[in-house]
């Protein structure tokens, strides 16, 4: 049998993870494939009902809270930690799933999955070669030129964390009027549209963005390649698919996008 696909759907708190995982399973199970989905967040308030592996079988976070004292911050750090010992149950799990694709839904606070050391881990041991990141871009945040460019940099810190190749998506795009999605789809076709917009959110010359800068994210964001996709309306879904395809038919030949390249 050939390696399942394994998609870890990351993003700022409320950029719509579980809403698209859900959206998503769903319509690849009625393309015909197995998906699975998997639930990482310790602090998921969603029904443990949807997904087929949920970690807090292992690791709840109310109930480190209420052991340890601890507050909601304090107790996500020790979740994640905690979450890297029970990695051979959830592997385990997992693996009897038997799925085409694994879609993994990760914590709320982005920093907990993009910068602890034991998240590093939870994905060097769930991933095979066919393993990609899903980095939702929350429309709120996109819509403006500088929520923009920080979701740009944010993207390719994770990236750069994991060293997996990434898929970037406009989730909730239904929220966006047909002009402003068309607008945040332009920044990333044009850098020099993603400049002017710049421009224009902060007149002020001392705080332009220097030369340098802007050279690293006229690089950067023609590689973002943006998907729009709406869980709610389930659309976007069938391009996004195609977008994971292309990633796992690149095989080993595809680097992480930002990686600077040898040439
Ligand atoms: N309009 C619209 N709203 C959405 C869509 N997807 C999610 N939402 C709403 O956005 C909010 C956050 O959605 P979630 O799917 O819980 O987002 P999340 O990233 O998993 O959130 P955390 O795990 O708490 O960080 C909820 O109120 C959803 O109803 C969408 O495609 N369109
Ligand atoms: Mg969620």
């Amino acid at each position: 049998m050939e390696e399942p696909g394994t998609i870890y759907f990351t993003g700022t708190a409320g950029a719509g993870k579980t809403s698209l995982v859900r959206a998503f399973a769903e319509w690849t199970r009625s393309a015909g494939y197995d998906a699975a989905v998997v639930n990482l967040d310790p602090g998921s308030e969603a029904s443990e009902d949807a997904a087929d592996v949920d970690i807090r079988e292992w690791v709840r976070l109310a109930d480190l809270q209420d052991e340890y004292g601890l507050g909601p911050n304090g107790a996500q750090v020790v979740a994640a930690d905690m979450i890297a010992l029970k990695v051979f149950e959830v592997k385990q799990a997992v693996q009897e799933q038997k799925a085409d694709y694994i879609l993994i839904d990760t914590p709320g606070q982005i920093e907990l999955f993009a910068f602890r050391e034991a998240s590093k881990a939870i994905v060097d041991a769930l991933s095979g070669d066919r393993s990609v990141i899903a980095f939702l871009y929350d429309p709120v945040l996109a819509r403006t030129a500088a929520g923009f460019v920080s979701l740009l940099m944010l993207g390719a810190t994770v990236e750069f964390r994991f060293r997996l190749p990434t898929v970037n998506i406009l989730a909730k795009s239904d929220v966006l009027s047909p002009e402003q999605l068309r607008e945040v789809m332009s920044w990333s076709d044009d850098p020099g549209m993603l400049y002017d917009a710049i421009g224009r959110d902060t007149p002020t010359p001392d705080v332009q963005l220097s030369t340098e800068l802007f050279r690293a994210i006229e690089n950067m964001a023609p590689l973002v390649d943006l998907v729009p996709t709406s869980a709610k309306e389930a659309s976007g879904l069938e391009d996004l698919y195609r977008s994971f395809q292309r990633v796992f038919a690149g095989g080993e030949d595809l680097e992480p996008s930002h990686a600077p390249s040898n040439e």
